[in-house]
């Protein structure tokens, strides 16, 4: 049975479990808020999530998770296409939306949560790499309907799950890069009509409070 540790506020621990999900694979959830020693045993960076496997191991990093799904359980509702070149596709819009999109979105998760300002030297950063990853991902998706064409793949989930953090830095700095995506608006109804992705939806907001409540206690914000 696998297991997935973290917390259901998390969008990364998210789109291992939406890949869960729609795998259908049986799976029990084990929360976990910050790295004490135990975790950081599972999770070596203390990063959420992580999961064991039947194998025993952990393993963390989410998209290593959901690839190492999608190769242990092929048959179960492929999440790449069976192209090469296809699957390196999928792979790219991933990787653009992790490193420009998410990563640059999430240094402004702090001021966020402590509503201090965004000191304008991090605001203009985050901007411009916001802008490369919106261009890009503007150049590479296709929307129709999916990120890549007719059929959903990793990148619609792993997308759906960068936005919301894309969407928290743009209130910040007041501007919707998410609205700037082409095609975004009709994509992310769809999505959301899911019975996953209500159910992720729904225990992310149920879980709003603790993972405040942790914050709280841990840094006082
Ligand atoms: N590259 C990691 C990032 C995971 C990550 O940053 N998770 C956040 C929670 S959403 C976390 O663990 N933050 C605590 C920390 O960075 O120490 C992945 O893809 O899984």
């Amino acid at each position: 049975m696998i297991t997935l540790y973290g917390f259901s506020y998390s969008n990364y621990y998210n789109i291992v479990k939406h890949v869960l999900l729609h795998k259908g694979l049986p799976f029990e959830e084990v929360e976990q808020f910050g790295a004490d020693d135990a975790y950081l045993r599972i999770s070596p960076l203390g990063k959420v999530p992580a999961m064991t496997t039947e194998h025993g191991e952990c393993m963390s990093e989410s998209t290593v998770c959901c690839d190492y799904l999608e190769d242990a359980y092929p048959f179960n509702s492929p999440l790449y296409p069976a192209d090469d070149y296809d699957r390196a596709k999928v792979r790219q819009v991933i990787k653009v939306s992790e490193l420009y999109l998410e990563l640059a979105a999430r240094r402004l998760i702090p001021f966020s949560i402590s509503k201090a300002p965004v000191p304008p030297a991090l605001a203009q950063e985050v901007t411009d790499v916001l802008t490369k990853g919106v261009a890009a991902l503007n150049s590479l998706a296709e929307f129709d309907p999916y990120v890549m064409g007719n059929k959903l793949t990793l990148a619609d989930i792993y997308l759906r799950y960068v936005l919301g953090v894309v969407a928290l830095a743009g209130a910040l700095l007041e501007r919707d890069f998410v609205a700037e995506i082409e095609g975004v608006e009709a994509w992310q109804a769809m999505m959301a009509d899911t019975e996953i992705a209500r159910k992720v939806d729904a225990d992310r907001d149920a879980n709003g409070p603790a993972f405040f409540a942790y914050i709280k206690e841990r840094y006082g914000i």
